[in-house]
């Protein structure tokens, strides 16, 4: 250390060796600096570049409406049971998802070993907006074991509960997928047959010419908020 320091002082005392000292200095200097610039340009152009489309994260929060109706449908007919979807029942700022649709009756005649009715169901798709050719669907079904049919429709395009990812300028751009109040809005029609079965046919204390049929409708709808994801 002692000795770099003299050697240093040396140099620097020496009138000779100044010039070309502070000459090697000045291009270290301006060399350096002009990869510093570079370096800064090329990188606030990165940034620039990452930040142009911002990347946002939505997610929903979901809701269920749950409406249940009980209907004594005689043997061989066909009964209708309506879910009206508005403004009255949907919350403000939330848009419709999913439906999910539960048909369930018993055997209910009271007759020794009478077996279960035959019901079928069809939910007509019509009435309102949704995504009536989504392979997910189910829109009929039917049952002689007294078991539950399980109905489903897509409403909403692409919902599933999950967030997503997009990239967009704003929130309002990024929520606007997310914010199309004409999708589930209307008037659903789902028909149930019955045809009942009996023991023995034509036995006067056997006779079963109804069933109780329960529809559960389940319909889920959402309310999305969207976050900016800050990439580091
Ligand atoms: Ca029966």
């Amino acid at each position: 250390m002692q000795e770099e320091t003299s050697y240093l002082s040396l140099i620097f005392s020496d009138e000779d060796s100044r010039p070309y000292i502070f000459a090697v200095l000045a291009v270290f200097l301006l060399t350096s600096a002009y990869q510093t610039s570079v370096f800064y340009y090329f990188k606030s152009e990165e940034i620039i570049g990452k930040y142009d489309v911002p990347t946002w994260d939505v997610s929903f929060e979901s809701a269920d409406l749950s409406e249940e109706e009980t209907q004594i449908v005689a043997d061989g007919t066909t009964a209708s049971y309506f879910l009206d979807i508005d403004d009255s029942n949907i919350m403000e700022n939330s848009y419709v998802g999913l439906l999910n649709v539960v048909v369930s009756y018993e055997e209910t005649s009271g007759n020794f070993a009478d077996p279960c009715d035959f019901v079928s169901v069809n939910l007509r798709p019509e009435g309102i907006l949704a995504q009536w050719d989504n392979q997910s669907n189910v829109l009929s079904g039917s049952s002689d074991q007294c078991t539950d049919i399980l109905l489903f429709v897509q409403i909403y395009p692409s919902f599933d509960g999950s967030n997503v990812t997009v990239e967009s300028e704003s929130i309002d751009e990024a929520l606007a997928h997310w914010s199309n109040e004409t999708y589930g809005r209307g008037e659903l029609n789902l028909e149930v047959e019955v045809n009942t079965q009996q023991r023995v046919e034509g036995l006067p204390t056997q006779q079963d010419t109804d069933e109780a049929v329960t529809v559960s409708w389940r319909l889920t709808t959402f309310m999305p908020t969207a976050t900016q994801i800050d990439e580091e």
